[in-house]
């Protein structure tokens, strides 16, 4: 079925872009012409498909899922669907033969940042699965004009910049003008009943238009193709004529304004809830335009909405689209004058929920004042379910009324989307096995008493084409020549590859492979950070969203304490090593910020220090982002994954770096468990408490950090330099106060200096370990040969046949 591509076709297809979109020559062109013009090329050979696989669900009557979710961190385009599609070959020959460089056109393209981290990139991931494995998959998410903010490092300190995507990144979209929704912000409600019907009237009401731009996401090897659906946010009017003939100017452009904010910016944070009504808005209008879609739709197919829970799946990540469940309540009833009996029945076997937090600041609560100011209906309807269940609930709990209100979805003032999201799905899901233990056994107890076969797990996974195949070409060759191609659609072969354990050639050639890409990480760092890393040093990295509980700060901390060790005896034998960090911090998350400028203030001294030399650098990498990630993953050796055990709900970084032959060193936590069961202890490098001693020293309130600092010389000569300072004239008193200056149980939330210890240890072996490398190269084989299971087609296909229930072409 493959269709191939020739490169003179290829060549003759761009040549006839750039004429007729750009009146230019090849010879004249820029280089963002010629970007642009190949994305065209490719972009009308995936519409074509796009429409025959949308035909086909409409031919056939599939059960579609629909995938909603506030973040898509989708990642560049051009070398993907290139890849996808079979044409990687004809397009670098035809740019060859213009006169360019493939990887340079590639580097034309904005990252499309439309997410913060994990939830959005898995989000990206399961698409490109979706895609592949032939499934009837649909995202849904908003068009933010301005992605993730681009970092910028001044004097060691972050400073946000906008991010403009669309310039580049608007050549993969096609706007659906005629399949724009109107979306009612705010006003009144007034009901009344009228032939025993209730008859609901909305009034005042600010209309905000939602018009989607659709992405074709290609699957590997296949004609099939997902369609991830992007609103953009329009106002009706270009102008409120009634305040502009009063000469109320400023009035008369605020509704529009209002209107079009709603797409305008991504919300930077991450595991933190801010609060903010926009934030509210945007959620609105993203479920409310992409179910009026699905209904409208599915009525014009099937002329009724009642098996509309027999024919869709409507999956939220995360409690964010969580208003899906009373807005489709409002359009099954108020719309097409459903009971609320069987609106219910199709709203709660329709919805999935999949949780990807247990951070209490994390869990979204909104203050009811606001959804009622915008959303009135809405509000009414949350609270007519909040009723019926806190009935239900009585059923159960008899008289409890503590846990009752605990268990509401209403109270204090407050909506409790969590409850909301588990009361009105037919599934809920966490994302690892501990995860989702968490879930049931903590966060979720007392409505898992309830809703017990709700409940499920399914481990996440990641886009193995991108993050093997596209990412590590070396290896996907080295690979396919051992075990075939299979490993592309059944990533389970890759586990073949530990036959070749005791074979020291491939083994060296692994070692070479990873040389090479860390020599492109070193020509990245020495042109932007100007820094000269040892290629003989273990490329130690930690890149993920700074959080405290991801607890970079334990990995500074054991920095400075090797570099102590290097002051004491600069002479003694030390496994050299690079410390590569990457990592985006919300704006407004101070602590956040103050580690990326303590990064800073240590590497500035290491990296100057004669005593030091190659044996230690430490390199922070400005604006960390999916292309990077690309970059980094192949070349990295041991990845940092040090969360506290039971805070890190699955981590994908680790999986990435795994499949990618790095070896982990990690806590107990999220999908580190399961990365350990899959390699073997002696194949990872575990320390730390585990998740029940965490939990139990955290309850017990009788943590006191300042007893470790006491006890262990190292860590405590640690925090007095960090106390004193390193001479940039910042002061890093807060930073060590909040560590050790309080008291039991009021400081050192994540109990960094409880696992310093342990973690130092884990260092030590790891840099034994490095000294060894015929056994390094092994560990790193037998990581790469059992990263099979945590790809994404796996995560999808257990979603597709446990929850979905819609078939895939999936070959365990
Ligand atoms: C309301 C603010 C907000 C924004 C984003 C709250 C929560 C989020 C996300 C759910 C945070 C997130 O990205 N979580 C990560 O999800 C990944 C995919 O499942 C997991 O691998 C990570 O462990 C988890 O931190």
């Amino acid at each position: 079925m493959a269709k191939t591509y020739s490169k003179n076709g290829i060549k003759q297809e761009i040549v006839g872009k750039l004429r007729r979109h750009f009146s230019r020559e090849v010879t004249e062109a820029n280089a963002k012409q010629i970007y642009l013009a190949c994305a065209m090329v490719i972009r009308d050979e995936l519409v074509e498909r796009m429409m025959e696989a949308q035909a086909k669900i409409k031919e056939n009557e599939e059960r579609q899922v629909h995938y909603l979710c506030m973040e898509f961190l989708i990642g560049r385009s051009l070398r993907n669907n290139a890849f996808n599609l079979g044409m990687q070959e004809a397009l670098e020959g035809a740019l060859a033969d213009l006169g360019y460089e493939v990887a340079d056109i590639f580097e034309v393209e904005d990252d499309p940042g439309l997410g913060n981290g994990g939830l959005g990139r898995l989000a990206a991931c399961y698409m490109d699965s979706m895609a592949t494995l032939g499934m009837a998959g649909n995202g849904y998410s908003i068009r933010y004009e301005n992605g993730i903010f681009r970092q910028k490092i001044e004097n060691g300190a972050q400073i946000e910049q906008p991010d403009t995507w669309l310039e580049t990144g608007a050549a993969w979209q096609i706007p659906a003008m005629d399949d724009a929704r109107e979306v009612r912000i705010g006003g009144a409600v007034k009901t009344r009943w009228e032939d025993g019907r209730l008859v609901v009237e909305h009034t005042d009401y600010t209309p905000v238009i939602a018009v989607p731009y659709d992405m074709p996401i290609s699957g590997y090897n296949t004609e099939n193709i997902a369609r991830l659906r992007l609103w953009q946010a329009k106002s009706p009017i270009a102008l409120d004529m009634e305040a502009f003939s009063r000469g109320d100017y400023l009035k008369a452009v605020e509704k529009v304004a209002m209107a079009e904010s709603i797409s305008k910016v991504l919300y930077p944070e991450d595991n933190h809830l801010a609060g903010q009504s926009l934030r509210l808005k945007q959620q609105y209008f993203l479920v409310s335009a992409t179910i009026q879609d699905i209904c409208a739709k599915h009525k014009a197919r099937y002329g009724t909405l009642q098996n509309f829970a027999e024919k869709n799946v409507l999956h939220i990540n995360d409690t964010h689209p969580a208003l899906v469940i009373p807005e489709l309540m409002r359009i099954l009833m108020d719309e097409e004058g459903m009971s609320w009996e069987m609106a219910w029945n199709n709203v709660s076997q329709s919805v999935a929920y999949t949780n990807h937090t247990v951070m209490p600041e994390a869990l979204e609560c909104w203050p009811t004042d606001l959804v009622q100011a915008h959303m009135p209906r809405v509000m009414m309807i949350i609270n007519e379910i909040n009723e019926r269940y806190c009935k239900e609930l009585w059923n159960y709990y008899p008289g409890d009324f503590d846990r009752i209100s605990k268990l509401a979805i209403v109270a204090d003032g407050q909506v409790r989307m969590a409850n909301l999201a588990v009361v009105g799905s037919f599934s809920v899901n966490g994302v690892s096995e501990l995860h989702s233990g968490i879930l049931r056994e903590k966060v979720f107890s007392d409505l898992f008493r309830v809703y017990s076969t709700k409940f499920c797990n399914v481990t996440n996974g990641i886009a193995l084409r991108r993050w093997l195949c596209e990412a590590n070409p070396e290896l996907t060759e080295l690979i396919r020549s051992k075990i075939g191609n299979g490993f592309i659609t059944h990533p389970s072969e890759l586990q073949v590859l530990s036959n070749f354990g005791s074979d020291p050639k491939l083994l060296r050639q692994l070692k070479q492979i990873k040389d090479h890409n860390k020599q492109r990480l070193a020509a990245y760092i020495a042109e932007h950070n100007k820094i000269e890393v040892n290629l003989d040093s273990i490329f130690d990295v930690q890149v993920k969203r700074l959080h405290e509980y991801k607890r970079q700060m334990l990995n500074i901390l054991h920095v400075m304490a090797m570099y102590h060790q290097i002051k004491k005896n600069p002479s003694a034998p030390l496994v050299p090593r690079t410390i590569i960090f990457g990592s985006k911090a919300a704006p407004g998350y101070a602590a956040a910020k103050k580690t990326i400028q303590l990064i800073h203030s240590i590497a500035n001294m290491v990296n100057h220090d004669p005593d030091v030399g190659d044996k230690l650098k430490v390199v922070f990498i400005e604006d960390y982002r999916v292309s990077l990630a690309e970059l980094i993953m192949p070349a990295a050796e041991l990845s940092e994954q040090i969360s506290l055990a039971g805070k890190e709900a699955s981590g994908t970084g680790n999986m990435k770096f795994m499949m990618n032959g790095a070896l982990t060193i990690g806590t107990m936590d999220g999908a580190n468990i399961e990365i350990c069961q899959a390699v073997g202890p002696e194949n990872i490098f575990i320390f730390g408490m585990e998740t029940p001693e965490a939990e139990a020293l955290a309850a017990s309130g009788a943590y006191c950090a300042r007893d470790y600092y006491n006890a262990n010389p190292v860590l405590k000569d640690v925090l007095d330099h960090i106390r004193r300072g390193f001479g940039d004239h910042v002061d890093y008193n807060d930073v060590v106060a909040g560590l050790i200056d309080g008291g039991p149980g009021r400081t050192d939330r994540f109990m960094i200096c409880k696992d310093f210890e342990s973690y130092c240890l884990a260092q030590e072996r790891v840099a034994q370990m490095y000294q060894r490398p015929e056994n390094w190269n092994y560990m790193s084989l037998i990581n790469i040969a059992n990263s099979g299971r945590f790809a994404a087609d796996r995560a999808v296909a257990e979603y597709a046949q446990n929850i979905w229930r819609v078939h895939t072409n999936f070959a365990y």
